[in-house]
């Protein structure tokens, strides 16, 4: 089964101009969703809900109580965003799909969230291109109600418009990817997932805490603005933070001095390496993505 969020590979939404963000926010059309969307909604929500017990943050559920996130249907983003904004000041707004970079990092500076305003299809109920209602208002919307994730993603909209003058767009995608979308948190029962990409895909959820295959590291954010990822199936490296207070801490210091070291030299670490100075916790076996590469092959 495939990641549940599939973005190609390099930069599939092209950078655009930040001021162009509200062009890209359409209407949820909540009298639109059929009752077949909101059954498609009620099955991934029982369904991954069973899955994430023990393995997602404790944010993450007091993010969904606190929200009234639940499996009654497609939460409207109207009724979400009163409380979600009453506790952070984030608020979700509709669009139809990714949007360029910088619109996306303008949003995000301003605690505004994009999230699709669509839902997979029945027989897509494992894949989506597109990061649509599940992935975005199941996976993401909880974690921005814990104040200090909601800073982090804050500091990060404002890191990535100033990435794009030093050209440091991708390095700060990577950050995102290994963060907000796939990143894992240790914790004193076990490590436990924050990332939205794993939250909402059933199968990585499992995977990423319990399978002997990736590795897992403790995050470095100059290794993680150097290291390539996955867009096309489960990650085979995690990076684990020991809590959002550190994940902030580091993302309020001046880049700058990592982006001149990173220009001068220019590093990208692939799926697999792991380095000496990795602090490691598990030096994985890489077998889940050696037969899914043999059956490709
Ligand atoms: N657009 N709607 C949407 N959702 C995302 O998560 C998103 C995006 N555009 C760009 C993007 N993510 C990535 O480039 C991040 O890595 C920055
Ligand atoms: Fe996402």
């Amino acid at each position: 089964m495939k990641a549940e969020f599939v973005k190609e590979e390099g930069n599939p939404t092209g950078n655009g101009d930040p001021d162009t963000w509200a062009d890209y926010i359409v209407e949820q059309d909540y009298d639109g969703y059929s009752d077949e969307n909101h059954e498609t909604w009620k099955l991934l929500f029982d369904r991954q809900s069973e899955i994430v017990k023990n393995r997602a943050c404790d944010e993450f559920f007091k993010g969904q109580e606190s929200l009234g996130i639940d499996n009654s249907g497609i939460p409207n983003f109207d009724k979400v965003n009163e409380k979600l904004s009453a506790s952070t000041g984030f608020e979700i707004l509709p669009v139809a799909g990714l949007i360029p970079n910088l619109p996306f990092f303008k949003m995000l500076s301003m605690r505004k969230f994009p999230a699709g305003n669509f839902i997979r299809k029945k027989e897509q109920l494992d894949y989506i291109e597109e990061p649509d209602v599940f992935h975005d208002v199941f996976g993401h919307v909880p974690m921005l109600s814990d104040p200090v994730f909601a800073d982090y993603v804050e500091k990060f909209g404002h890191g990535g418009l100033r990435a794009n003058g030093f050209n440091m767009i991708d390095q700060l995608a990577r950050l995102y990817w290994y963060t907000v979308e796939f990143g894992l948190m240790k914790t004193a029962e076990g490590l436990r997932i924050y990332g939205a990409g794993i939250l909402s895909s059933p199968g990585e959820t499992v995977f990423s805490l319990e399978n002997p295959s990736p590795n897992r590291i403790g995050f470095d954010l100059k290794r993680v603005m150097q290291t390539n990822y996955r867009v096309d199936d489960y990650q085979q490296t995690y990076f684990v933070i020991e809590s959002f207070a550190k994940l902030f801490a580091l993302a309020t210091q001046d880049f700058a001095p990592f982006y001149e070291e990173m220009k001068a030299d220019p590093k990208l670490y692939s799926l697999t390496d792991m380095l000496d100075s990795d602090k490691v916790l598990t030096h994985g076996t890489q077998d889940y993505a050696k037969s899914r590469d043999a059956e490709k092959a």
